[in-house]
């Protein structure tokens, strides 16, 4: 099976937990776009009904409504029933890295008001600890100053070996995020230990809006491997 098949099992597995009624956090990237899909499809016909998607980006709020899904927003609706999104990142405890796909801060407020959030991933998700694979921690900055706040966060995380960078837009211009700011991405040699701790002094840095580190927001993540399915609860 390919990566995208895997997350379409495990997208469509969540979409089960999904019933008429619900007003549902729409998620953002490649696994979450399998469910937005499945859902459009079960709207269509009739087997889901009185939906209200809340997207999670500009490129989610499009998607939804090409496949005709009722949408609104937070102010309107300040408690979700249900979120499906995916993840970069899983360590056993549910903790999450998100937002390589520059959606974190509208995933973190949307998710953080949703009554459940079903995490949907690929099995190559899956980690020991957050932030030892390597790959990005996205941290969404304001534009003002930014190499002062990236300069800062690289110096926190200075005994992990962090090294901050500006994410790009792939045409050498700073990737702007749906809220106007940048984002910087950490990358450090070694596991975060104390993810609570690195969550708040990143937050307290003045330029930082918000972090990829979702800690204890995931009620349960739904796991696509070759040998089948994974449902992990909180
Ligand atoms: O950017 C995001 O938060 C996405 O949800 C990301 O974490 C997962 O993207 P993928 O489903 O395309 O791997």
């Amino acid at each position: 099976l390919t990566q995208d098949e895997l997350k379409k099992i495990a997208a469509y597995k969540a979409v089960e937990f999904v019933e008429s009624g619900m007003v549902l956090c729409l998620g953002t990237g490649s696994t979450a776009k399998h469910a937005v899909d499945r859902i459009g499809e079960l709207l269509r016909q009739g087997k889901l009904n009185n939906i209200i998607g809340i997207p999670t980006s500009k490129q989610t709020q499009e998607h939804a409504i090409s496949l005709g899904i009722p949408l609104s927003d937070l102010d309107s609706h300040p408690t979700v029933d249900l979120a499906i999104d995916g993840a970069d990142e899983v360590d056993p405890h549910l903790n999450l890295v998100k937002g390589r796909g520059g959606s974190l801060l509208r995933e973190k407020m949307v998710e953080g008001a949703c009554k459940k959030f079903v995490c949907i991933v690929d099995e190559s998700k899956l980690v020991k600890h957050l932030g030892g694979s390597g790959l990005a921690l996205p941290v969404e900055v304001v534009p003002f100053c930014w190499k002062f706040t990236a300069d800062k966060l690289q110096n926190l995380f200075k005994d992990w070996g962090c090294i901050a960078r500006l994410r790009n837009d792939g045409k050498g211009e700073a990737f702007v995020t749906d809220n106007g700011n940048y984002i910087v991405e950490l990358y450090m040699e070694k596991e975060i230990g104390d993810l609570q701790v690195a969550s708040d002094a990143v937050l307290r840095i003045a330029g930082v809006v918000e972090h990829g580190m979702f800690l204890d927001m995931a009620t349960t993540v739904i796991v696509a491997g070759e040998l089948g399915i994974t449902i992990k609860n909180k």
